[in-house]
């Protein structure tokens, strides 16, 4: 079995949360921020037997969408009134980030 670890922009979550119930799949949502744009994203657990993992993969990239964001690159509250703010540049954001575990164990009580 394995765990996978799926962080998607807010703007797919619902589309990958249906979707992901349509295809069979169970799953825990969370909600996350990411660490560089400090803005809000999702987090998806799921948990899969082994051979579920290509079609979860499937579910995910299908549904989660690229698309750039322009950022600051200076953090607002460390800015001084006044101070020089850098060009904000657009960074890439998504479609979605994967990560997949062994799970050890798996129980239901
Ligand atoms: P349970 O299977 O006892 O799951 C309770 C909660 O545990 C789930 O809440 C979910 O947050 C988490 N969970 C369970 N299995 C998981 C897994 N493989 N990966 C990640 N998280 C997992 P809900 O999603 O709100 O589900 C509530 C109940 O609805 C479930 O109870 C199950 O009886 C049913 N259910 C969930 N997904 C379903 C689906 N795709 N098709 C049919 N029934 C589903
Ligand atoms: P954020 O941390 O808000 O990152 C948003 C986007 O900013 C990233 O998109 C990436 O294009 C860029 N970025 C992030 N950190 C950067 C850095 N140190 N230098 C330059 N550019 C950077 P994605 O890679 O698609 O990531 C989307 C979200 O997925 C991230 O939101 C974060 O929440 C999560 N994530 C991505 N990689 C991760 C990792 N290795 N570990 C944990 N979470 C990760």
């Amino acid at each position: 079995m394995k765990l996978a670890i799926c962080i998607v922009h807010n703007r797919d979550k619902g589309k990958v949360a249906d979707e992901l119930i349509k295809a069979g799949f169970k799953s825990t949502i969370i909600g996350s921020t990411g660490g560089f744009l400090r803005e809000g994203n999702t987090t998806f657990l799921v948990g899969v037997e082994d051979e579920e993992l290509g079609s979860l993969k499937a579910v995910v990239e299908q549904n989660c969408q690229s698309r750039e964001q322009v950022v600051n690159m200076m953090p607002y509250e460390t800015a001084q009134p006044g101070a020089f703010v850098a060009a904000p540049v657009k960074v890439p954001v998504g479609g979605a980030v994967l990560f997949v575990l062994d799970v050890e164990q798996f129980h239901r009580f």
